[in-house]
């Protein structure tokens, strides 16, 4: 099913970048309209709910066993019955309660929330309750960072011009934040050129630092010519999911596919973590969320390559729009393991040398400046083309993104901020600085 609210890899990417300035007041009207009317949709579909359950009560739901399909490389492909014709089928009916969330109160995050998809001129009779719910997750998620960050900051600004002392101290916040050296310098020579040329009022003061900051984000994704990543139409996509031991490949893989199945695009998943024995299962389990097919191989030390090889092979046969690969956590020093990853790359390149290829560097954002150094070991035989970031709950070290834009120079394309299947969205560097600068 395809629901037209959640088709986030579809939005035109355009929508999500207009800026405009709206009045206070018209916000607040803005926003009381949009809770109004996500009320009465939560509402409707609650009604709908009961009636599918009272509908269905009578009717017998089987799963069937779960068996797998050999082929001759002894890679397993489980799927739905109702989607292909094999006869030995797995049927994973979805569980969509754990998926559908309810609207929370009307208060701070709400407002807030509103504000900001209103300054990206978003009318409100598109917004969800999906979009308004991870606004206030990714603010919430940043709250570390903000804490050690912005509110010290805020207090500085107090009210007044900005001043060249409080550029200096935002120096050391920035570098606290783990932003790096390089953002770091770049931020402050900007504001400080600025001071040169003109007295900034606070309000003045913020909004550039906003721009400024933005504009670090934005430049490697301006330079990939890519704004919202999303799977290419007519062709085959293959997504690969690198990164080190623990960072969320799989937890973001699980999450990717859910986005993508919700947005209509055919999805398949390749297991090419062999190294851990639970690997399998624990991405099957994310596989089973959303419905979504699998290949793998439960033997121990099996080739991640001949599973991405087969995987290929099913994902051409079923007309799949977009496979996703799960790797190994291969340590960065660890050569054997680079190699892994070259290998996986070359069956790509030679079996779908047409595929638009992917490969996202999974970064824990806890581990802040380390994400860094790992990405610049990953990108050369990961042929890294941009990066998620995970874990940005619970974590105080969120500039990490601007060193990853301006020292990795890799376009930032989802972030993640919690263990839950929606807890993850594709990058949007206006509301990143607006929820990390959030005064309220
Ligand atoms: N709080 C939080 N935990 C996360 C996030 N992403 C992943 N995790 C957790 O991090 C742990 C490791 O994730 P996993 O996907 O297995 O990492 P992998 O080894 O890179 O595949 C798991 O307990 C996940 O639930 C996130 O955005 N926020
Ligand atoms: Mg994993």
């Amino acid at each position: 099913m395809i629901d037209e609210d959640l088709s986030y890899l579809n939005k035109n990417s355009s929508e999500q970048n207009a800026q405009s300035e709206g009045k206070a007041e018209d916000s607040l009207d803005w926003a009381k309209e949009a809770y109004e009317r996500l009320k009465k949709q939560q509402q409707e579909r609650k009604e709908k709910e009961v009636e599918n359950i009272a509908n269905n009560s009578s009717a017998n739901l089987e799963v069937s066993d779960k068996v797998d399909i050999n082929n001759q490389r002894g890679t397993h492909l489980t799927t739905d019955t109702q989607v292909l014709n094999e006869n030995k089928l797995e049927q994973v009916p979805i569980d969509s309660s754990s998926i559908e969330e309810d609207l929370g109160d009307f208060n701070q995050t709400f407002t807030w929330s509103a504000e900001v998809l209103a300054a990206q001129g978003i009318k409100s009779k598109d917004i969800s309750i999906d979009e308004i719910n991870w606004l206030g997750k990714l603010k919430q998620g940043l709250e570390k960072t903000r804490k050690e960050f912005v509110t010290d900051l805020l207090d500085k600004y107090g009210d007044d011009p900005l001043t060249p002392e409080v550029v200096d101290d935002l120096e050391m916040l920035l570098l606290r934040s783990d932003a790096g050296v390089a953002a770091t310098d770049e931020i402050l020579e900007a504001l400080r050129t600025r001071l040169n040329e003109d007295v900034l009022g606070a309000d003045q003061g913020l909004k550039f630092l906003k721009e400024k900051l933005c504009e670090i984000l934005e430049l490697p994704i301006k330079s990939s010519g890519i704004n919202l990543l999303s799977p290419k139409k007519g062709v085959l996509n293959i997504w690969l999911l690198v990164g080190v031991n623990g960072v969320g490949k799989t937890t973001t893989l699980g999450k990717l596919a859910n986005l993508a199945v919700r947005s209509g695009f055919s999805t398949l998943i390749a297991a090419a973590d062999t190294f851990r024995a639970a690997a399998v299962e624990q991405l099957r389990i994310w596989a089973q969320r959303s419905s979504v097919s699998l290949v793998a191989n439960e033997s121990s030390n099996a080739d991640p390559a001949a599973i991405v090889f087969d995987a290929i092979g099913a994902a051409k046969s079923k007309n799949i729009d977009l496979l996703f690969v799960d790797t190994a956590g291969r340590l960065q020093t660890k050569n054997n393991l680079m190699e892994e990853l070259k290998k996986i790359r070359k069956v790509i390149d030679q079996l779908s040398p047409e595929a638009n290829v992917e490969s996202l560097l999974v970064l824990d954002a806890s581990q802040g400046q380390n994400g860094l150094k790992q990405a610049m070991a990953f990108a050369q035989a990961a042929q890294l083309t941009g990066v998620a970031i995970t874990k940005l709950d619970g974590s105080s070290r969120g500039g990490v993104a601007f060193a990853i834009a301006s020292e990795a120079k890799l376009p930032i394309r989802f972030v993640g901020v919690g263990e839950g299947i929606k807890d993850l969205r594709p990058f949007n560097s206006f509301e990143f600085v607006e929820a990390l600068l959030a005064k309220k």
